[in-house]
């Protein structure tokens, strides 16, 4: 009998509802869901891939132990046992930081995983804690911890109401949207167009999305703060600062205003490649806009000047009218609130914790990851002795990831909870088997805050979990159970999102889980409300917008930019990174459906480059940086800026690995070339763009 089921894909962002059609185990297709009121509908081919994911001969069913003859199969007794046994043994030996975490991209996208991290890594007690935040969006986080008092409150532009969309350093057309869920951008950025509004894309490469928007100006990689900079100060120049109903909220203008007057359109022209008079009009269109907001993405966060980036785009919202505001930059009003619950309001603020070798800042509970191999190879007190790695592979997904990987040889002990054996879970001791996609229960708590507009869904299982593998939760429990000493109370992710839900902002109107399990399809709360003066957790309820960290590190903005004689001739190119639509990130590489076709690995270039350097298009070239090399096509195109060059991220699994499809379709990792020694200072972040590379023929 064939039967229909519901829910959410939980690959990336979008949260797009699917009907999936099954018999017994198999599965007759995946099709988005029309009835979800949020994704309408829309999917993308990953989605699809969900049931590669589950069939995959090569994911692991059983747990396995590194021997001398490689890994066999061991019972699940046996592993946690072991794992036990070798952390504490750690933990007794070298102390307690001795042991270190690394969560991937993965986890913010599993319900279990969201809610039994935390109480795992507490149990561990180690200040050794990383993630792919740091290679991600964590001057968002930064930046709102400075100005709205909680790293989690995190402006969304309102997308579906506004005139004027300015992107800046994101592909939402590819990546179908980040910290900033909206399944189905195409559509709502051509409802844009469609209603008179205008779209324009700030980007070193003319991308996908660019193509679609009304204007693209191509931008050197890493300037972005200073075109920020110079329209912010347009806008105090021409007085046309207005906060609206934000003026009683804000503190700092007067500051604010000091500090950036040097930055004018003149000044930055050179600098960013965008004429003065470019900008001055981008100033003049947004600030007349009736609603009009500012969204900067992965390029304007992954780069030396991410933390000024991400700041200078909230305060260009709010000095422009457009903060809390439909049409503008919002905040959602979740069923299951992470902010309230997480809230540190009213307590005092604490000092930035600094790492051990390289004294970078700690924010969010964490260290950058940019630092972890330093805090492995650095020997000496508090010296990393064992890893923990959940659902990540910072070997292809974090800088310079072979010296990493080098560096893993040094651990006493390394566990993996994954589903494949790759780049990084080759290294460890054990690795852990989990269940994965159509075997989870679901709810986004992280992207229910990022959302669009406020909305709620519960997905359950569709098949029980393979015979072998365990949830993520049910791993993590029982390893917190075993360090801690003290006994798992019981809970599941049902029980903890249920009693989020009842206590949550929508709880007095009845939310629960049983209400949501009545709506299959999700249930839209709305658009976007102004919510901040309830929202905001700074201790004077103020909005910060010239916190002292952030004007601090103009003069380090300054001296980049105007104070030193750059001599870069060394490596003449700026190397940036892209997605591609058929793949998530590091680890769907092992699908034949997403993998097959042309080579999406290739280096793009523009043809006067290649022209000098007299490469033809589709050649082979050795591309280096201060810290590897590699091997990669040319594609030449109009579409990059001169001078830059840009490298899919994501690629290289697959060579002595379990995922034999991946190994066919290799390509390169970028991260064989992006430096660990490269940060923004302010934040801790990877600077993954405007990495220096040669490029040479073979
Ligand atoms: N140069 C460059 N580097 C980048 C980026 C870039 O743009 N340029 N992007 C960065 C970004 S935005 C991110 S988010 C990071 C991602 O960095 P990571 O999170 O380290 O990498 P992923 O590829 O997401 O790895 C996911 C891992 O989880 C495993 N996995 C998948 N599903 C599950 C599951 O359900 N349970 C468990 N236990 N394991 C699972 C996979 O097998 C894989 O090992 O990469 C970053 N690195
Ligand atoms: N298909 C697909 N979708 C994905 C993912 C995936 O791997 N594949 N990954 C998911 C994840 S984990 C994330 S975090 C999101 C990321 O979502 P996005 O941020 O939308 O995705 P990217 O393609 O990384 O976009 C970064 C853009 O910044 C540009 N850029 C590079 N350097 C600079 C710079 O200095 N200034 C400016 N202005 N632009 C610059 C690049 O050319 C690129 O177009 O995508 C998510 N969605
Ligand atoms: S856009 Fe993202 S959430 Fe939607 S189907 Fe594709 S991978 Fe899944
Ligand atoms: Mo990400």
């Amino acid at each position: 009998m064939t039967n229909t089921h519901y829910r959410n894909c939980n690959i990336c962002e979008a949260m797009c509802g699917l009907e999936i059609k099954y018999e017994g185990n198999n599965i007759l297709s995946i099709k988005g869901d029309k009835k979800d009121p949020f994704s309408r509908g829309h999917i993308c081919p990953k989605a699809v891939a969900l049931q590669d994911f589950y069939y995959d001969k090569d994911r692991l069913r059983h747990p396995v132990k590194k021997t001398k003859n490689g890994f066999v199969e061991i019972s699940w007794e046996e592993a946690l046992d072991l794992v036990e046994e070798k952390i504490k043994a750690v933990q007794t030996k070298h102390g307690n930081n001795a042991v270190a975490t690394y969560l991937g991209n993965p986890n913010v996208h599993n319900l279990g995983n969201q809610l039994f991290l935390p109480n795992f890594v507490r149990s561990l007690k180690t200040k050794n804690r990383y993630s792919a935040s740091s290679v991600d969006q964590l001057p968002h986080h930064v930046a709102s911890k400075y100005m709205f008092g909680h790293s989690l409150l995190l402006p969304v532009p309102d997308i579906d109401r506004t005139d004027f969309l300015l992107i800046i350093g994101g592909n939402p057309l590819v990546s179908n949207g980040s910290m900033m869920t909206s399944p189905d951008f195409a559509k709502r950025m051509r409802a844009i167009q469609e209603r008179g509004g205008k779209v324009v894309v700030v980007d070193p490469r003319r991308t996908e999305t660019a193509e679609k928007a009304d204007e693209h100006f191509f931008i050197k990689p890493e300037t972005d703060a200073l075109l920020l900079l110079a329209l912010i100060n347009v806008l105090f120049e021409k007085n046309w600062v207005h906060l609206r109903h934000l003026s009683g909220l804000v503190v700092g203008l007067e500051e604010l205003k000091e500090n950036i007057q040097f930055y004018t359109p003149e000044k930055v022209a050179d600098k960013t490649g965008i004429p003065s008079g470019k900008i001055r009009v981008l100033a003049d269109e947004m600030a007349s806009a009736e609603r009009a907001v500012c969204y900067s993405r992965m390029g304007a966060s992954t780069q030396s000047f991410g933390g000024l980036c991400l700041w200078l785009t909230n305060v260009f919202n709010i000095l422009n009218g457009n903060f809390d505001r439909a049409g503008g930059a919002m905040f959602t009003l979740p069923a299951f609130d992470a902010v309230q619950i997480s809230s540190k309001k009213g307590k005092p603020e604490k000092e930035i914790p600094r790492s051990r070798v390289r004294k970078l800042p700690g924010y969010y509970g964490e260290f950058p990851v940019a630092t972890l191999v330093d805090e492995i190879e650095t020997t000496g007190d508090g010296q990393i002795k064992a890893l923990i790695t959940v659902a990540g592979n910072p070997v292809l997904s974090t800088p310079n990831g072979r010296r990493l990987e080098r560096s893993f040889e040094r651990l006493d002990f390394m566990v993996s909870l994954d589903i494949y054996i790759n780049e990084t879970t080759r290294h460890a001791d054990v690795i852990l088997p989990a269940a994965t996609g159509l075997e989870i229960p679901q709810y986004d708590v992280a992207f229910s805050n990022l959302s669009i507009r406020n909305t709620a869904k519960y997905s359950p299982p569709l098949f029980e979990k393979e015979e072998g593998v365990k949830h993520d939760w049910e791993i993590l429990a029982a390893l917190t159970e075993r360090i801690s000493g003290k006994p798992h109370d019981g809970s599941t992710p049902e029980t903890v999102l249920d009693f989020a839900l009842r206590f949550g902002p929508h709880g007095k109107s009845g939310f629960s889980l049983k209400k949501l399990q009545e709506h299959p399809h999700g249930i839209d709360l709305g658009a976007l409300t102004p919510c901040l003066a309830k929202r905001l957790q700074t201790n004077d309820d103020k909005i910060h917008l010239a916190d002292a960290v952030f004007l601090n590190d103009l003069q380090r903005l300054k001296k980049t930019f105007f104070n030193e004689n750059s001599n870069e001739k060394a490596f003449p190119f700026q190397l940036i990174g892209r997605r591609v639509l058929r793949h998530h990130n590091t680890w769907t590489h092992n699908s034949h459906r997403l993998s097959k076709g042309r080579n999406q690995c290739t280096l793009m270039m523009h043809p006067m480059d290649a022209g000098n350097l007299g490469i033809e298009n589709g050649e082979l070239v050795v591309v280096k940086s201060r810290v590897g090399e590699v091997q990669v096509e040319i594609e030449s195109t109009d579409k990059i800026m001169q001078g830059v060059v840009s490298l899919p991220q994501g690629f290289g699994s697959g060579k002595n690995t379990g995922m034999t499809v991946a190994a066919a379709h290799p390509g390169v990792s970028i991260n064989d070339l992006t430096d660990e020694l490269r940060i923004d200072e302010l934040t801790g972040n990877a600077a993954l763009n405007g990495v220096g590379v040669v490029v040479r023929c073979l």
